[in-house]
C-alpha cells in the first residue's frame, strides 16, 4: 500500500502533534500509526495580503507523520472559511438554505483556496500516494488535484449530512460541484440516507460518481477507560457532590445551530412544567463551548440560548436549586469522559447532525452494571445505529419531555438491556474500522 496523504482544512496544532485532541485527529490514530503519513492543510494562522507572495509549507516531522501547513491571508480565512464553508455550505447541507448568506465572491475565493492547496501539496506528492481529502471546505480539491496531473487514487469523506438534490440545487454552481466529485475514486459518507441523497444528484446532474456509506466511530475502549479513570478524579467527585444525590442530565455540544440547542431548551422547559415532580430535584449540565463565534449567525444563536438559560433559571429556579447549569467554553477531554459517566441521561437532540460522536461516546462511558439513558434524535446520523437508545423528534417539546421523564424514572434492568444493545454497535464500528475501511477501499483502487 502506498503512502497515506491526509488533507483537511485544519491540521492538528503543534502541540497537539504527539497526543491527538480533536475529532479527526483521534479518528485518524490508527489509520497514521503505520508507514509513512502526510497530512496537509491550514495551519489556522492568517497573514496579511502582502506576506502572500512568499508563503510557504512548513513542515514538522512528529514519528512517522509529516505535517505540512500553509497560512491563509485574512480575505481567505473570510471568504473560504467563514463564508462559503460555514455561512453557505454547512446550513445548507444540514438543510437550513434560510440561513445560506450566497455571494459569488466567496465561491470565487473558495475555489481559489481549493486550487491553492492542490498547487502547495503539489510538490510533496509522489506517485503512490494514497490521498483522503476530508469535508466540505474541500469539495473541489480532487478535481483541482486531477488538473495538475495527479494520478494517485484520491478518496473524499464528508462528515456532515448531504441533503436531497431538490435543495442542494439551491446552491449557485451545485451542479459544477457535483461534477467535480468525477474525479474521486472513493466518495464516503455517514449514512444510508446520505449516500442516497448524493447518489440520486449524481444521477440527475448526469454525474458518473458513486457514494458509499462509511460510517465513524469513536475509541470506545480508550474513551471507557478514560470514563472509569474519571471517576476518581477530584472534579468529577465535586461534580458528584455538588447534585447532593440528584440526577444529572448531561448535554454536550459545540455551540451550533445543528445541534438543536434551543429546542432542547424549550423541551426540558416543557419537562419541568408537566412533571412538576422533578422540579428542585434534577440537574442539567449543558456544556456549549462557542465555536465560529465570529459567524453572525453563531452569536446570535448563543445570545438566544443565554436568554433561555436565565429564563428558566428565573423562572423555575430557587435559592438553593439552579435547573440549568450552563458553560460556554470547553470541558478538559478526559473530565468530559468522567462527567459522562456520572450522568444518568444523555440529551442529544440534534436538528441534523452527520453522525453525532458525543451519543457514542456517552455510550462508551457507561458502568455495565448501572448506565444511564441515551436521549437521541431520530435526525443524528447515529440514530439508525442506536434504535434502542430513546428517540425523540427535536422539535417536539413535549416529545423531549417525556423521554426526560422516561428516561428518570427507567427501572435498572430496562437501562441494562438497553445498553446492552446499544454497546455491541459502538464497539463494532469504531475509528480504527472506518479509518481502515475508507483506505482499504481506497487501495484496492487502480485508476484507468
Ligand atoms: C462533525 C459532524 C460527525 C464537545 N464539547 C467538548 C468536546 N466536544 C467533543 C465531543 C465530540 C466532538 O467534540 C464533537 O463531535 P460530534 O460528532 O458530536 O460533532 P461535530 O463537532 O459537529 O463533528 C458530526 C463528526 O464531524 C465526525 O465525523 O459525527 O456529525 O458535525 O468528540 O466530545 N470535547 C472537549 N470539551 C468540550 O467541551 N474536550
Amino acid at each position: 500500500m502506498g503512502r497515506l496523504v491526509v488533507v483537511s482544512n485544519r491540521v492538528p496544532a503543534p502541540r497537539d502533534r504527539q497526543q491527538p485532541a480533536g475529532g479527526l485527529a483521534v479518528a485518524l490514530r490508527d489509520a497514521l500509526s503505520e508507514g509513512q503519513c502526510l497530512w496537509f492543510g491550514w495551519s489556522g494562522q492568517q497573514i496579511s495580503e502582502h506576506e502572500k507572495a512568499e508563503r510557504d509549507v512548513s513542515i514538522d516531522h512528529v514519528e512517522n507523520v509529516t505535517y505540512a501547513t500553509i497560512d491563509l491571508t485574512h480575505a481567505e480565512f473570510d471568504g473560504f472559511y467563514q463564508k462559503y464553508s460555514n455561512a453557505i455550505l454547512w446550513p445548507l447541507c444540514h438543510y437550513r438554505a434560510g440561513l445560506m448568506e450566497y455571494n459569488r465572491k466567496d465561491r470565487e475565493v473558495y475555489l481559489d483556496v481549493n486550487e491553492l492547496f492542490a498547487r502547495k501539496l503539489l510538490p510533496l506528492l509522489k506517485p503512490d500516494d494514497l490521498i483522503w481529502i476530508h469535508d466540505y471546505h474541500l469539495f473541489p480539491l480532487g478535481q483541482a488535484l486531477r488538473d495538475l496531473g495527479v494520478t494517485s487514487p484520491i478518496g473524499f469523506f464528508l462528515h456532515i449530512p448531504f441533503p436531497p438534490w431538490s435543495l442542494m440545487k439551491a446552491l449557485p454552481g451545485g451542479t459544477k460541484l457535483m461534477q467535480n466529485m468525477q474525479a474521486y475514486d472513493v466518495i464516503g459518507l455517514q449514512t444510508e440516507d446520505d449516500a442516497r441523497n448524493m447518489n440520486d444528484g449524481f444521477s440527475i446532474c448526469g454525474v458518473k460518481a458513486r457514494a458509499q456509506v462509511f460510517p465513524i466511530g469513536i475509541d470506545p475502549e480508550s474513551f471507557a477507560e478514560q470514563a472509569k479513570a474519571g471517576e476518581d478524579l477530584a472534579e468529577v467527585q465535586r461534580l458528584g457532590e455538588s447534585l447532593a444525590g440528584k440526577p444529572l442530565i448531561i448535554g454536550v455540544d459545540r455551540l451550533d445551530y445543528s445541534k438543536g440547542l434551543p429546542e432542547r431548551l424549550k423541551g426540558y422547559e416543557t419537562f419541568l412544567q408537566r412533571y412538576p415532580e422533578h422540579r428542585g430535584k434534577v440537574v442539567y449540565l449543558q456544556i456549549a463551548p462557542v465555536s465560529r463565534g465570529d459567524v453572525e449567525e453563531y452569536r446570535l444563536l448563543k445570545q438566544g440560548l443565554d436568554e433561555a438559560v436565565g429564563r428558566i433559571n428565573g423562572s423555575y429556579g430557587d435559592f438553593d436549586w439552579t435547573p440549568v447549569r450552563y458553560l460556554t467554553h470547553p470541558v478538559p477531554r478526559h473530565l468530559l469522559a468522567g462527567f459522562y459517566r456520572l450522568a444518568n441521561v444523555a440529551l442529544v437532540t440534534p436538528l441534523r447532525d452527520g453522525m453525532n460522536l458525543v451519543a457514542k461516546e456517552y455510550v462508551a462511558a457507561q458502568d455495565p452494571e448501572d448506565p444511564g439513558v441515551l436521549v437521541l434524535s431520530h435526525f443524528a446520523g447515529a440514530a439508525p445505529e442506536m434504535e434502542d437508545a430513546l428517540l425523540v423528534n427535536p422539535h417536539d417539546a413535549d416529545e423531549i419531555a417525556e423521554a426526560l421523564h422516561k428516561a428518570l424514572i427507567m427501572p435498572q434492568a430496562e437501562r441494562k438491556a438497553r445498553w446492552a444493545l446499544l454497546q455491541p454497535d459502538v464497539w463494532r464500528v469504531t475509528a480504527g474500522s472506518w479509518a481502515r475501511d475508507f483506505i482499504g477501499t481506497l487501495a484496492k483502487v487502480k485508476r484507468a
